[in-house]
């Protein structure tokens, strides 16, 4: 709104000028709206009624109808112009499924993505090492506890649903979501994490029923499936948050998610997040299972930023590859999460890094979930790059990339590759002409 406006509006009690504004603001709308169907085309059709009196669509109105089918009524397909879609991970990594039917990794349509619940279809996915995904009956699946305890249990599904149940929102991430130059949008840079409302029994609760022997310190968390996803995770972390999830956003585990049943540890890299879940073995040490491969690191310091999520964000919105129609006003948006804990804080640049401002939550931010922020932003068509911070309750603070490598002393360049897991800064550069595109290349 230019300053005349303003003016005119801050005039009390004049109709005439009441009337000239809303002629104005139509006309506005008018022109935001330029190419959509104008306003009352539905209303003025000679519209038809069925016999309940509702109108029934027809070629005079202003939209075609969507033939029912049973699968659109009994469990719901999205709208045909609706096309976000799932891609193989990394780029030139192998494709899903294989000639085979083998599925690798699969990545997220983050830049299409709203809120922070990421639909059960658009769910990242991962199989350590490629498999063919498990057809499970449930009613014949079970899941047992054993090893260090007084009281091995075997549970059938069914046994499961009637213990006391917690619902949580947490995210998941894959070790191999990272980010560098090569990358053109966030779904190949930031793809391999999602976030999913989990339903199911803490790990405490069974541990309690069957309860665990004094030299207890780890357990084996196995899966149905030849992959079996196998790891060993501290008894500590099974006591404090673990969940034994079989329901997710509201239904059933999806296959691909590990149906009937997974293990989720908030807060850990996906490969603990064992799916097909059918077996936890307590032990008195760690034990090296097919899937620790993935944490054998050259030294003890790269050793330790493996296993939990460091804090982390990216803006989803302006991203690689979308163009901006011109300088003006967008809000900002991305998603930030963490590890250790909720996030506390996000913070975003729109001039590489020398003034950062604080986003605003969309959401209430909640331990180990991704959380939607956003900034207004006024952009002057000049060109930019844009970038966003994670802290998190525990103060960790998301570092940049030249931050990481003065920490382990090797020479800066803008796509180092950062050991362990990579949840370093991720800038998207505006250029004059509006499009975005990865700030790192
Ligand atoms: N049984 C089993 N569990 C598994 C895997 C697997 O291949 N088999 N892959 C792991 C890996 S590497 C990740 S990142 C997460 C991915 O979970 P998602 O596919 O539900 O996103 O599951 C983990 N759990
Ligand atoms: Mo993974």
């Amino acid at each position: 709104m230019d300053t005349k406006d303003s003016k005119q509006e801050a005039k009390p009690d004049s109709r005439q000028n009441s009337k000239q504004k809303s002629r104005r603001d139509l006309f506005k709308t008018g022109a935001a709206l330029a190419g959509s169907v104008a306003l009352g085309a539905v209303g003025k059709a000679q519209a038809q009624h069925d016999h309940h009196g509702a109108v029934m669509p027809d070629s005079k109105n202003a939209y075609p109808m969507i033939h029912g089918s049973k699968e659109q009524i009994e469990y719901g397909v999205r709208s045909k112009f609706v096309k976000s879609v799932r891609v193989q991970h990394p780029i030139g990594g192998r494709p899903s499924p294989d000639v085979f039917g083998k599925v690798f990794h699969v990545a997220s349509p983050l830049q299409d993505s709203v809120g922070v619940i990421t639909p059960s279809s658009l769910h990242y996915i991962a199989t350590t090492r490629g498999s063919f995904l498990p057809d499970i009956d449930p009613a014949k699946h079970t899941l047992t506890i054993h090893g260090l305890v007084d009281r091995p249990l075997t549970l059938t599904m069914d046994d499961l649903r009637r213990f006391p149940s917690v619902t949580r929102l947490h995210f998941i991430e894959c070790a191999g979501n990272r980010h560098n130059g090569k990358q053109p949008n966030v779904q190949d840079t930031h793809g391999m994490t999602s976030c999913s409302e989990w339903t199911g029994v803490l790990m405490s609760t069974l541990l309690k029923e069957c309860g665990v022997k004094g030299n207890a310190k780890w357990f084996v968390a196995e899966g149905a499936e030849e992959i079996k996803g196998a790891s060993s995770i501290p008894l500590d972390k099974g006591m404090e948050d673990c969940i034994i999830a079989y329901g997710q956003n509201g239904e059933a585990l999806r296959p691909q998610q590990g149906f009937p049943v997974r293990l989720m540890v908030p807060g850990w890299e996906g490969i603990y997040h064992t799916k097909f879940l059918r077996r936890i073995k307590i032990v008195d040490k760690f034990l090296m299972n097919y899937n620790e491969y993935g944490h054998l690191r050259p030294g003890d310091k790269e050793l330790a930023l493996g296993e939990i999520i460091g804090p982390k964000s990216v803006i989803t919105f302006p991203s690689g590859t979308q163009q901006l129609p011109g300088p003006g006003l967008y809000e900002i948006s991305g998603l930030a999460w963490s590890g250790g804990g909720a996030v506390k804080t996000v913070e975003v640049s729109t001039d590489g890094g020398k003034k950062w401002q604080r986003a605003e939550f969309k959401n209430p931010p909640q331990r180990m979930a991704h959380v939607r922020f956003a900034l207004p932003w006024k952009w002057d068509g000049s060109e930019t790059t844009i970038m966003s911070r994670c802290i998190d309750e525990i103060g960790q603070r998301q570092a940049l990339r030249e931050e990481i490598a003065g920490w382990w002393k090797v020479p800066v360049v803008r796509d180092y590759r950062v050991p362990g897991l990579d949840n370093s800064v991720m800038p998207w550069k505006i250029a004059k002409d509006g499009k975005v595109t990865n700030g790192l290349a």
